[in-house]
C-alpha cells in the first residue's frame, strides 16, 4: 500500500512510476533463505531486479518490517549492480528507524527517507531531474562529505484528501483478489484501506511515534466510503481489511462512517485486523460498526496486568476493555484479542495475570487470541531503553532475523524479561494459549464443529479458519520446494537441493 501510495503522487506530479511487487507477481512461490531463518515469499531476488525497466533513473525501496532489513539490503545491493548510476532510495517504517545505520551498512544507498513519503519522493524526483541540491529538503537522510547528516524533520502531511488514492492499477492487484490474500480473515476479494494516519498514543514497545509522530488524523468518511464503493464498482471488491494503527478514535467519524455504508446500501464486509484500542467501541459503536458490514474486530488490550500495562505506557483500562469486548462479540463479530508477552520487566506473576485475563476473555465468548513475544523494534522507546541498558548487541543481521522468531514459531522463544527465562515464559505462553483455546471450546464447543464445517467448505470466519488455512497451504507449497535455480549466495536453497 505504501508503493501504490507514492506511485500515485509521482503520477500526479507528472512522473511515470512503474512498481515492482515482488509479492504480487508470485504470491505462491516461496524460497528459504538465511539457513532456514526467513522464508521468502514472491518473486526471486533476480527476477525482481530483472522486472525493474531498464533506464529507470531513480528507483525506491521500502522496507517496512525490521526482520526484512538483510533480505532488503541484498536486493538493493543486487540493483545497484545492475543500475551503477541510478538514485535509490529507501523508506519505510525500518528506514526511519535507522537511518545513519543504513546508509552506513549499506553504501548502494544513496537516501534514506523518514516518515510519510508521497511529499518526500516527489520532492526527491523533482530535484533530482532539476539537478538540484538534495541537502535542501527535509526529512531524509543522505552523505555529505563523506559523513551521513539528517535533514531537519518533514510536517507530517495536514491535507489529507489532497493525498492521490493507491495506484492500484500499477499493481498485480488480481492476484490478491483472486486468491482472497489480504491482512484479515480471507472473506473473498479484499481491498486494503486506511482510514487514519497516525495514533496519539506513545506505548514503548511501538514504533509509530517516531514514523508517524504522534499525530491522528482521520480522513473524510465520505471519502473513505467513496473509496470503498469504488473497489466495489472497479475490482468486485466484497471485502476490505482497514490498515490503520488506530482507526477507532472518535465516535461520531466511526457512525458517520456507517450510517454512510447503509444510505448507500453497500454490501460487502469489512474488519480491523490490526489490534484497536476500545475506547469508543461501546454498545451503540459495536452495533453500528456491524450493522454496516463489520465481521472481524481485533483489540490489543497487550497484557492482562495492570502493572504491565502502565510499565509499557498502554494506557488500556482492562474493565473498560473487557466491557467493550462483549459489547462486541454480543453485536455478532468475531472477535480477536492480541496479546504480548515477556517485556523486559514484567515479571511471571504478571505474564500469569495474562493468562487469568485471556480465560475470562475465552469465558465472555472471544473467538481467537495471539500471544506474540516482546522484540526489540527499532525506532520503538524500548529499543533504545535496552540500547543504553546494553543489553541490544550491536545490530546485524542476526539481530534482526532474530526479530521474527518469536511471532513465527511457537517453538522458538526469545525472552528480554529479566526476571523470565525463555523456557519459563515459553511455558506461560503455551499456558496462555492452552487455556484461551480450551476454555473456549470447552464453554462453547459448537465453535470447534464450526471450524470443521468451514474447513469442509473451504470458508474463513475467524483467525483459527484462517490459521488452517495457511497452515496446509504452506505445506502444499513445501511440498513443491525446492525451486532453487540460480539462487544467490545466502540462499539455503543450494543446501535443499544437496
Ligand atoms: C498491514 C500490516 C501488517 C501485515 C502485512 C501485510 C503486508 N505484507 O502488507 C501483517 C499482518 C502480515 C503484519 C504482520 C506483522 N507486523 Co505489521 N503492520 C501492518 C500495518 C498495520 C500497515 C502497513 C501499511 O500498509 N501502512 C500504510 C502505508 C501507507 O504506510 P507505509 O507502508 O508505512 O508507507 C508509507 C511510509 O512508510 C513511506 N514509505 C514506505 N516505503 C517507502 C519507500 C520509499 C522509497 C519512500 C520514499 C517512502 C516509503 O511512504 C508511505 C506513504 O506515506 C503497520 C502499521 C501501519 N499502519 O503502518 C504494521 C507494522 C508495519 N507491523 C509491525 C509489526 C511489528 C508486525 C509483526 C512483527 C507483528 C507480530 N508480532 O506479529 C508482524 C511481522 C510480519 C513480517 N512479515 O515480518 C510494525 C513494524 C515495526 C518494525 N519496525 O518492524 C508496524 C509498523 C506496526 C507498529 N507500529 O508496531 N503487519
Ligand atoms: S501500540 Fe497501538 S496504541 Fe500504542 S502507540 Fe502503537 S499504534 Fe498507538
Amino acid at each position: 500500500m505504501g508503493a501504490a501510495y507514492l506511485a500515485a503522487s509521482l503520477r500526479a506530479a507528472g512522473h511515470s512510476p512503474v512498481i515492482v511487487d515482488a509479492l504480487g507477481e508470485a504470491p505462491f512461490r516461496r524460497e528459504p533463505w538465511f539457513d532456514g531463518a526467513m522464508v521468502v515469499t514472491g518473486l526471486p531476488l533476480n527476477e525482481v531486479v530483472a522486472r525493474i525497466p531498464e533506464g529507470t533513473e531513480v528507483i525506491g525501496f521500502s522496507c517496512m518490517f525490521s526482520q526484512d532489513w538483510p533480505y532488503a539490503r541484498l536486493l538493493v545491493e543486487a540493483t545497484r549492480r545492475k543500475f551503477p548510476s541510478a538514485l535509490i532510495v529507501a523508506g519505510g517504517e525500518h528506514i526511519t528507524a535507522v537511518p545513519v545505520f543504513t546508509l552506513d551498512t549499506c553504501p548502494a544507498i544513496d537516501l534514506c527517507v523518514m516518515g510519510e513519503g508521497e511529499e518526500a519522493i516527489v520532492e526527491i524526483v523533482n530535484c533530482y531531474e532539476a539537478g538540484g541540491d538534495f541537502g535542501q529538503l527535509k526529512g531524509i537522510a543522505l552523505r555529505c562529505d563523506g559523513k551521513t547528516t539528517l535533514a531537519p524533520a518533514r510536517a507530517r502531511l495536514r491535507d489529507l484528501e489532497a493525498i492521490p488514492r493507491p495506484a492500484w492499477d500499477l499493481v498485480p492487484i488480481d492476484a490478491y483478489l483472486d486468491n482472497g490474500l489480504g491482512f484479515g480473515v480471507g472473506r473473498g476479494r479484499t481491498m486494503p484501506v486506511l482510514a487514519t494516519r497516525g495514533c496519539p498514543y506513545q506505548c514503548t514497545f511501538c514504533s509509530s511515534p517516531t514514523m508517524w509522530t504522534t499525530r491522528w488524523q482521520a480522513r473524510d468518511p465520505v471519502a473513505v466510503v467513496d473509496e470503498i464503493q469504488d473497489y466495489i464498482e472497479r475490482y468486485r471488491a466484497d471485502n476490505i481489511d482497514f490498515y490503520d494503527l488506530t482507526a477507532t478514535m472518535k465516535k461520531d467519524w466511526v457512525i458517520t462512517f456507517c450510517k454512510l455504508i447503509e444510505e448507500r446500501g453497500l454490501k460487502f464486509t469489512f474488519q480491523i485486523p490490526q489490534g484497536t484500542r476500545s475506547e469508543i467501541l461501546d454498545g451503540e459503536t459495536c452495533g453500528a460498526l456491524r450493522r454496516a458490514g463489520c465481521s472481524n474486530l481485533t483489540y490489543a488490550p497487550e497484557s492482562g496486568s495492570p502493572t504491565t500495562l502502565k510499565r509499557i505506557k498502554k494506557r488500556v483500562h482492562l474493565d473498560k476493555m473487557r466491557t467493550s469486548i462483549q459489547a462486541a462479540v454480543k453485536a455478532g463479530m468475531i472477535v480477536k484479542t492480541n496479546i504480548v508477552m515477556g517485556f523486559p520487566d514484567e515479571t511471571p506473576g504478571e505474564a500469569w495475570e495474562t493468562v487469568t485475563f485471556v480465560t475470562r476473555m475465552a469465558l465472555l465468548g472471544v473467538h481467537d487470541m495471539s500471544v506474540g513475544l516482546f522484540s526489540p523494534y527499532p525506532g520503538s522507546e524500548l529499543f533504545e531503553d535496552l540500547r543504553k541498558r546494553g543489553r541490544i548487541p550491536e545490530l546485524s543481521d542476526t539481530y534482526f532475523l532474530s526479530l521474527a522468531s518469536s511471532y513465527t514459531d511457537l517453538s522458538v522463544t526469545t525472552s528480554w524479561s529479566e526476571t523470565m527465562s525463555a523456557k519459563k515464559l515459553g511455558r506461560i505462553r503455551l499456558a496462555a494459549l492452552a487455556s484461551f483455546y480450551g476454555t473456549q471450546y470447552a464453554v462453547r464447543p459448537w465453535r470447534v464443529l464450526r471450524i470443521i464445517y468451514n474447513f469442509a467448505i473451504n470458508r474463513q470466519e475467524s483467525r483459527m479458519d484462517k490459521t488452517i488455512h495457511e497452515f496446509l497451504q504452506r505445506r502444499r507449497m513445501a511440498a513443491r520446494l525446492p525451486e532453487t535455480e540460480g539462487a544467490p549466495p545466502g540462499s539455503r536453497a543450494a543446501t535443499v537441493k544437496a
